[in-house]
């Protein structure tokens, strides 16, 4: 019994003491999170404060940035507004030059055709199919011929191809002519320098009227004739009779000679 005693008496003892155990150990768990709690809780404060401050910063690098853009938004389209208004100023100014110098032209054009009649009325026919006008008498051949064998008959006619020296001139020779005719005017010595027969130079007669749209004239298109163009004609092959063009000196056209009287 005693050592049932012993026993009985030493289990409630050592129950005591697992229950103290416990007891210690929640102590000094609390005792741990009361000392470590607010440490962690600062370490947090912490964490949150930066994050809060970045948050911050980041939200006002934003706004910043986007104030910058709208500010630069806004210079553009006032740029773009004020760049609109001077097209369309420019524009209405553009149009109006077009206008003026349209008219200019009619009137130019109108002007040109008068003297152009004028001076053909003034032009009468001569013995033998030559024209005299205006000091100098021309011939407008019905036989076509290349540009070399033109000019010889024209020279055994006392004359040579005719020389252009004048707009009116232009005008008159254009008045007579329905085809491409050859006249006096070539770069056979050198290439790109074009004078006459009588050996002016275009910068000594003062006035030239090569056709001015593309292909733009003198081009020495090489394609027919590898020697390239060397002789010039009033108007070509396809109706374009108010401009001089160059052309191979071998093809055979109508051709006008021109002699003083
Ligand atoms: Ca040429
Ligand atoms: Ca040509």
């Amino acid at each position: 019994m005693d050592s049932v005693n012993e026993s009985n008496d030493y289990m409630p003892a050592s129950g005591a003491k697992c229950s103290q155990y416990k007891v210690n150990s929640i102590q000094m768990q609390e005792r741990e999170t009361e000392v470590i709690s607010p440490k962690w809780n600062k370490v947090l404060q912490i964490v949150l404060g930066f994050s809060l401050v970045f948050a911050l910063g980041g939200l006002c690098a934003l706004w910043t940035l986007y104030n910058n853009k709208r500010a630069d938004f806004e210079s553009l389209n006032e740029q773009h507004i004020m760049v609109s208004k001077q097209l369309a100023a420019q524009e209405i100014n553009s149009t109006a030059l077009k206008k003026e110098f349209n008219d200019l032209t009619a009137r130019y054009n109108t002007l040109r055709e008068w003297l152009s009649f004028y001076d053909a009325q003034s032009c009468n026919l001569s013995a033998d199919g030559w024209i005299a006008c205006r000091g100098k008498l021309y011939l407008f051949s019905s036989d076509k011929l290349n540009w070399s064998s033109s000019r010889d008959v024209c020279v055994s006619k006392g004359a040579d191809l005719v020389t252009i020296t004048s707009r009116s001139e232009q005008d008159f020779l254009l008045s007579k002519i329905k085809i491409t005719h050859w006249i006096g005017l070539n770069d056979l010595d050198t290439e790109g320098h074009w004078v006459w027969v009588n050996n002016q130079t275009l910068n000594e007669t003062g006035v030239q009227f090569w056709f001015n749209e593309e292909p733009r004239q003198p081009d020495n298109w090489r394609v027919q004739d590898p020697s390239g163009e060397n002789c010039a004609s009033l108007g070509d092959h396809y109706g374009n009779f108010q401009s001089w063009f160059d052309a191979s000196c071998k093809t055979e056209k109508k051709f006008i000679c021109e002699k003083k009287y």
